[in-house]
């Protein structure tokens, strides 16, 4: 089976065959936004499903104290996968929204500047490793044999998302289009109280001191791990389907998995094309867990 078995191309950009719905595509220009509604942006393996669920800790009591059920992909459903078919015309002020979606593929209304947006962005060689783990892990989505052939889907765009470089610099260089907010996974990562209380900030939520305790509690790799509405996992074995018993959706959630991944040769030709693609883009990444 080739590429074209997993992949959809809906106007240039790659979406996941197995659960999408191209009506739902076809319509997402005429989406009715509300002013109050807030979007989370990702290229996939960014970052995504923990800003679901910080993103539902900050605005649902119920989820901070866990007294309701709802996980995170109810919580902050994807735009263009509409996986649950929920009426989201129905849901309550604030609605959240998590999505792929490349700049030029965002509803058009999101163009007013009103909407907040959290765009996570993370060291592409990262997000090629856990994408690597994850395309052996899902059935929907192309099996890989090693990193050398997943290198080269992921530098072609054959992979859902498209090309990485294509995702961050047109979000980045139509910034001002939008009210978008940049994060870096990485910085989450080392300081995760000082990233919330920066994402509350842009929100403009307030939450008492003990309420953004819980929420980086909730939030950290460990708890969200052991949290069936936050981990994914019912939601991979039981309706994508996986390859394996032991993989999962939360691997390893650091910084810098991607030495014990590439080899010298890989690693260095990734950088090369990586400086050529991403030189006039002057957002900093980190690619080591030391680096400040
Ligand atoms: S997806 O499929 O696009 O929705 O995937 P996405 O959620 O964007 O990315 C999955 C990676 O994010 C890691 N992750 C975390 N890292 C640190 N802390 C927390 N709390 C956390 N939650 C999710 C997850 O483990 C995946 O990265 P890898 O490197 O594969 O572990």
């Amino acid at each position: 089976m080739d590429e074209d078995t997993y992949l959809l191309n809906f106007k240039g950009y790659n979406f996941l065959r197995a659960l999408i719905d191209i009506d739902q595509l076809e319509s997402l220009d005429d989406f009715e936004i509300r002013d109050e509604d807030i979007f989370i942006i990702t290229y996939p393996k960014s970052g995504t499903i923990w800003t679901q669920q910080i993103l539902s800790l900050i605005y649902y009591e119920d989820h901070r104290n866990r007294t309701s059920q709802m996980d995170s992909l109810d919580r902050a459903p994807f735009l263009e996968y509409n996986i649950r078919k929920v009426d989201f015309s129905k849901r309550p002020s604030p609605r959240l929204f998590s999505s792929h979606l490349p700049y030029y593929l965002a509803p058009n209304a999101l163009k007013n500047n009103k909407n907040k947006i959290i765009y996570v962005y993370r060291n592409p060689k990262d997000v090629m490793i856990s994408y690597f783990h994850f395309s052996k892990l899902l059935v929907a989505l192309e099996d890989v044999d090693n990193i050398e052939q997943f290198m080269k889907r992921f530098l072609d765009g054959k992979v859902v998302g498209s090309l990485w470089f294509d995702h961050i610099r047109g979000w980045y260089e139509h910034r001002h289009s939008f009210n978008v907010l940049f994060m870096r996974y990485e910085d989450m990562k080392k300081d995760l109280r000082s990233s919330v209380l920066k994402i509350c900030s842009f929100l403009e939520k307030e939450l008492s001191d003990e309420a953004v305790d819980d929420v980086v509690r909730k939030a950290t790799f460990r708890n969200m791990k052991s949290d069936p509405q936050a981990n994914y996992d019912k939601f991979v074995r039981e309706e994508v389907g996986a390859r394996t018993e032991d993989g999962c959706f939360l691997r390893k959630g650091t910084i810098g998995d991607w030495k014990r991944h590439l080899t010298v040769e890989q690693s260095e030709m990734f950088d090369r094309i990586f400086q050529r693609k991403m030189k006039e883009i002057p957002l900093k990444f980190i690619w080591d867990v030391n680096e400040e």
